[in-house]
């Protein structure tokens, strides 16, 4: 370590995080889902003990992402923290924290972008350093050892082509290696770094989603990052378990719901060939209106700056994945409010010049007449509960509720539509005939019903089952014990309804 650059880099802390080395404040950050890093060198002491302090708050308000806020009861008793969003709101240190160390000039940051052609590939790449400008780079693409295409420069950012090249998606998730190295004069090498990438496009045409060409419907479920013996804690093995039961099911996809997930989980659905649509931590936006985030006219620009801040902290982490094939910009935004307009405008935007190359949505829960941002999108996707929430009990009205509900989005836009949620809470072992709700019977027909009505509808162009797993939750009226969703159980055992799952989703195209 002596003699070189000394970084710390923490995977995510939730919500806020003050970090100390020594008793100095080296870093503080805010998001609870992506990484921060910072150089950590004039605060150590090479070969001594060195005191690591991190301070952890979890509180929300107004202007974070997700929004929450402190309510102080009249009275006298304790405030309590009001969050809008249904998953357990854990604090803590959630993932990896890496020391690491580097010499004085070191790379940052690759960004790699792959555009297929007849019989060759073009490959651009972007480097960015920090120390001293090093007097050349070398770029390399491998195919596992061999070494297909490679240049030598003074500048930062270049194409590469080779070919004949090998297309990634799922069934077939082939990946390459773009290693980087700095050089000094010499030809001595600084530092390097080697990233995965794929090669594959994906984008929007009329009613359809096409991956490499070709039409793809996407199929899965989404999950969240929770175990009964971990919380939101980083586990690799519940990650491998998760993809695999989603493997399993014959499932070609899942999104990131409601915040980015850990890097392993990207890397391993890279390896696996499951297309991801990643979303940034923006749920219950306006949800309860009492300071809402926007109202007509006005538009809080802190929460905006926030939320641009994330997503750009998201796509900068994530840009290289294969997997992720299109950003999720929210959850069930107030869409049908006039400021979210204007909000929503600007997200968008910022998206899109990040990265002009994957579409853009926003999942919603407004009606599609009540709308009003769907025109700012490339997919329209929504979450729907007829049959659980509304319609309870009553499943032929729930499909006729839902046929009418895609039928008026797809009108309205013109767009493709995917069904990015629909489940119904589920007790595991507890069975009834005629199927009632919260019986395993009840979960399958629910699945089932939906299913018919999406098989109609060739606009529609994936489902998405709300949820892999249970997950807990805040204790609820609503709730027994955690959201019960899940085809799987909180210990990933599967219920009735992952089986019909399998039989549906293995069965076909
Ligand atoms: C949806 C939310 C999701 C909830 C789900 C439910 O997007 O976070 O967990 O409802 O109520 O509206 O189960």
């Amino acid at each position: 370590w002596a003699g070189k650059r000394i970084w710390l880099r923490f995977g995510a802390v939730n919500y806020r995080a003050t970090v100390w080395v020594n008793g100095r404040k080296l870093t503080e950050w805010e998001g609870g889902h992506l990484p921060f890093a910072a150089e950590a060198t004039s605060f150590l002491r090479v070969g001594e003990e060195n005191t690591l302090a991190v301070k952890v708050n979890n509180l929300l308000d107004w202007t974070t992402i997700p929004p929450g806020r402190v309510v102080k009861p009249p009275g006298g008793e304790k405030p309590r923290l009001e969050q809008y969003f249904d998953f357990f709101h854990y604090a803590g240190i959630h993932r990896s924290v890496h020391l690491y160390a580097t010499g004085p000039t070191c790379l940052h940051d690759i960004t790699i972008r792959t555009r297929p052609m007849a019989g060759k590939v073009l490959v651009s790449w972007t480097l960015e350093h920090d120390g001293e400008e090093p007097y050349r780079r070398r770029v390399r693409i491998l195919d596992h050892e061999e070494v297909v295409a490679e240049v030598e420069t003074a500048e930062n950012q270049g194409e590469l082509a080779f070919g004949p090249y090998r297309l990634w998606g799922p069934g077939h998730p082939y990946l390459y290696r773009l290693r980087a190295e700095l050089l000094d004069g010499a030809g001595r090498v600084l530092d390097s770094y080697t990233e995965d990438f794929g090669i594959r496009t994906v984008a929007v045409e009329g009613d359809r989603l096409l991956l490499n060409g070709e039409p793809v419907y996407l199929k899965g479920c989404c999950r969240h990052e929770d175990f009964h013996l971990v919380g939101r804690g980083l586990h690799l093995p519940l990650i491998q378990k998760d993809l695999n039961l989603l493997r399993w099911m014959g499932a070609n996809s899942f999104r990131t719901s409601h915040y980015p997930y850990a890097e392993e989980t990207m890397m391993l659905a890279d390896r696996l060939g499951l297309l991801v649509i990643d979303e940034c931590p923006a749920v219950g936006l306006n949800a309860w209106g009492a300071f809402p985030v926007f109202v007509p006219g006005r538009v809080d620009e802190k929460t905006l700056a926030t939320h641009c801040r994330l997503m750009e902290a998201l796509y900068r982490r994530d840009k290289n994945h294969p997997s992720v094939i299109a950003w999720s910009v929210a959850n069930e935004p107030a869409s049908e409010e006039e400021g979210a307009v204007e909000y929503f405008t600007k997200v968008v935007a910022t998206m899109r010049s990040l990265d002009p190359t994957r579409p853009v949505t926003f999942v919603a829960s407004a009606a599609a007449e009540q709308d009003r941002c769907g025109h700012l999108v490339d997919f329209i996707s929504v979450n729907r509960y007829f049959g659980w929430y509304t319609e309870e009990g009553r499943l032929d009205l729930a499909a006729e509720r839902l046929r009418a509900d895609l039928r008026r989005w797809h009108e309205r836009y013109g767009k493709p539509v995917m069904l990015t949620e629909f489940g119904a809470d589920t007790v595991a072992g507890l069975h009834t005939l005629p199927p009632q709700m919260f019986s395993e019977e009840y979960q399958v027909e629910f699945l089932r019903t939906y299913a018919r009505v999406l098989d109609e509808l060739d606009f529609v162009v994936g489902e998405h089952v709300w949820n892999l797993a249970d997950f807990m939750t805040n204790q609820s009226i609503r709730r027994v014990v955690g959201n019960r969703k899940g085809v799987f159980t909180r210990e990933r055992q599967p219920k009735m309804a992952a089986h019909y799952l399998r039989e549906r989703w293995t069965g076909q195209k």
